[in-house]
């Protein structure tokens, strides 16, 4: 027993949490969110190649893969633009000053983002030709964000 808690105390000790705990709020933001928006990419990235064809229309990935983006699209990403963390108050983030100066029409994009996935799991089944509509769809809402709130070369 007192060497199970032993095991449990050095397990919840270990570097991913003292990592966060030694990071200021703010790297923390940006990392969520990064991490989340990787969370994305890598859910568009096999959809992208399926629709281009450069891989085989699998149905059950591809809708595995737009309904995680479908998911993520439920998470409140907004809470991880924390003030003070855009790029002209810190290195290593693409976030434009204007998405503070704006959050209405940031949130809006974002809403734009949260529309566009509705429905995305199922419309992508059925064969490799529902797969395009869906990440045009999808792909615009991510491109109409960026171009307004993201630096170009992030
Ligand atoms: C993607 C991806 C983005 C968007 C964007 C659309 O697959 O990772 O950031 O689509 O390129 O223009």
């Amino acid at each position: 027993m007192r060497f199970a808690s032993a095991a449990l105390i050095a397990l919840t000790t270990m570097t991913p949490v003292a990592a966060l705990a030694d990071d200021s709020p703010q790297e923390n933001a940006v990392a969520a969110r990064q991490g989340y928006f990787l969370m994305l990419g890598s859910n568009m990235g096999p959809l992208a190649a399926m629709a281009k064809g450069e891989m085989d229309y699998d149905e059950a990935k591809a809708a595995q893969a737009a309904s995680n983006i479908e998911t993520l699209s439920h998470y409140p990403v907004g809470m991880h633009f924390m003030e003070g963390t855009s790029s002209a108050d810190m290195e290593g983030t693409g976030a434009k000053p204007d998405i503070w100066t704006d959050m209405e029409g940031f949130a809006a994009k974002y809403n734009d983002f949260v529309t566009a996935a509705v429905g995305a799991g199922e419309a992508v089944k059925g064969g490799q030709a529902n797969v395009g509509p869906v990440l045009q769809k999808l792909g615009g809402s991510c491109k109409g964000c960026h171009d307004k709130y993201r630096e170009e070369d992030s």
